[in-house]
C-alpha cells in the first residue's frame, strides 16, 4: 500500500505576498491587554515572547516603535541574584532558555552594559556537566537545545572561554545519528528543531566541518512537501516554524538552494492572517508571535526585500553586535 503523504492544500484565496504592516500592528497590539486569556496563558514563556517580538520588529526595521527601558527593566525583574540566571517572568525559576532570550534582547537593544554579565556567565557555566552536556536549569534535564543556548549566550557575551568547549562539542557530536541529523540526546530521533540547535552550536564553536553536510543536507531538503512547506521530521505536517529551523540549518551548511525557495515562500505567505496580522503554523490556523517571528525570519533568509538580513545561527538581525562577533562560520 502506498504511503499517504501528510500535507496541506493551499487555496487560491490565501495571501501571496508579505503583509508586513499588519504583522507590526499585530505584535504591537499583542500584550496591550494584560487580562487577555492568551496573554495570561503564555506567562511561562514571556521573556522568549519579548525576544520573538523584538527580533521581528528589528528585522522589519521598526525597532524605534518600542521603548528600550521597559524591556531592560523586565529583564531586571526576572534576574535571580542567587543563581545568576534569568526566568521567563517575575517569580518563576531561572532557565537557560530565558537567560539566552534576555541576552538576545539586550544585544538587539544595544544594552548589554545594563546586564549583570558576570552573574549570567556564572549561571550558564555552572550548568555544564562532566560529559560536556548542559542542563536547562537546576532540575537537571539534559538536551542539545541547552548546549545551543549555553554557547549562544556565552558567545554573545564574549565569554566562551568560561566552559569546556571541547567536551561540549564531543557531547553534541555524540547526538549525531546515522541519517546525518541530530536529536536531543545520544540515540534520540533526528528532529529539525534539534538539528538547528546542533548545527548552530557547531557554527558558534567553529566545528561545522565535523558534520557530514551532504547527508544532513539531504535529510533537511527531504522535509519539503508538495505544498512547499517544511515539516520537522518524516510523516509530519508542514509548519511555518520549520521554515526557519530547516532553512537556517541549510544556510549554515551552504545548501539553501537544495529546497525550492519559491515554493517555500508560497507556503509561508499563505500562512499569514490577512485580518488580524501575524503568521500561524499553517494556512488557516490562528496566528501567534512565535510563528510570526519564524515566518518573517525565514523570509529574510530567503532574501525578501523590505526585511533586514537575519543571522542564521543566532536568529537576530545581522547588523549591530553580530557584525562584530562574526560567529556564523560558513561550512567549507
Ligand atoms: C534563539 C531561535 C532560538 C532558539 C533557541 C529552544 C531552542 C533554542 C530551539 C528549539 C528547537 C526546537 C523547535 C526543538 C523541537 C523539539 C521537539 C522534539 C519538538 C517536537 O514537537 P512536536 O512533536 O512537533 O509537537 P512535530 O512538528 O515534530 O509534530
Ligand atoms: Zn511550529
Amino acid at each position: 500500500m502506498a504511503n499517504i503523504l501528510k500535507d496541506v492544500v493551499i487555496s487560491d484565496d490565501k495571501p501571496k505576498d508579505l503583509l508586513l504592516k499588519k504583522h507590526i500592528d499585530y505584535l504591537l497590539k499583542y500584550g496591550t491587554d494584560t487580562n487577555d486569556f492568551e496573554f495570561c496563558f503564555t506567562e511561562y514563556l514571556r521573556m522568549s515572547g519579548m525576544y520573538w517580538m523584538l527580533t521581528t520588529l528589528a528585522t522589519a526595521k521598526k525597532l524605534h516603535l518600542v521603548s528600550k527601558d521597559q524591556f531592560i527593566e523586565f529583564i531586571d525583574q526576572c534576574f535571580d541574584k542567587e543563581s545568576g540566571g534569568i526566568s521567563a517572568c517575575p517569580g518563576h525559576d531561572p532557565h537557560i532558555l530565558y537567560t539566552l532570550s534576555a541576552v538576545q534582547i539586550a544585544c538587539i537593544l544595544d544594552s548589554v552594559d545594563r546586564l549583570p554579565v558576570e552573574e549570567i556567565v556564572r549561571y550558564v557555566s555552572g550548568l555544564q556537566l562532566p560529559d560536556g552536556s548542559f542542563t536547562g536549569d537546576k532540575w537537571g534535564e539534559v538536551d542539545t537545545r541547552f548546549s545551543f543556548c549555553a554557547v549562544a549566550t556565552l558567545a554573545l557575551l564574549h565569554r566562551l572561554d568560561r566552559i569546556d568547549v571541547k567536551k561540549a562539542v564531543d557531547f553534541v557530536l555524540s547526538c549525531q545519528n546515522f541519517d546525518g541529523g541530530f536529536g536531543s540526546q545520544p540515540k534520540s530521533e533526528s528532529h529539525a528543531g534539534l538539528i538547528y540547535c546542533c548545527v548552530g552550536f557547531l557554527s558558534i564553536t567553529g566545528e561545522l566541518s565535523r558534520i557530514d553536510a551532504d547527508l544532513l543536507g539531504w535529510w533537511l531538503c527531504e522535509r519539503q512537501l508538495p505544498s512547499g512547506g517544511l515539516n520537522g521530521r518524516p510523516e509530519k505536517l508542514p509548519d511555518v516554524c520549520y521554515s526557519w529551523w530547516v532553512i537556517a540549518s541549510l544556510t549554515m551548511l551552504g545548501k539553501q538552494h537544495w529546497v525550492s525557495k519559491d515554493q517555500l515562500k508560497r507556503f509561508i505567505f499563505a500562512s499569514q492572517d490577512c485580518e488580524t496580522g501575524g503568521f500561524s503554523d499553517r494556512p488557516g490556523d490562528l496566528p501567534d508571535p512565535f510563528h510570526t517571528l519564524f515566518g518573517v525570519a525565514a523570509l529574510s533568509l530567503l532574501g525578501e526585500s523590505n526585511l533586514l538580513p537575519i543571522n542564521p545561527t543566532f536568529c537576530m538581525p545581522q547588523e549591530g553586535q553580530l557584525m562584530l562577533l562574526q560567529a556564523a562560520h560558513k561550512y567549507d
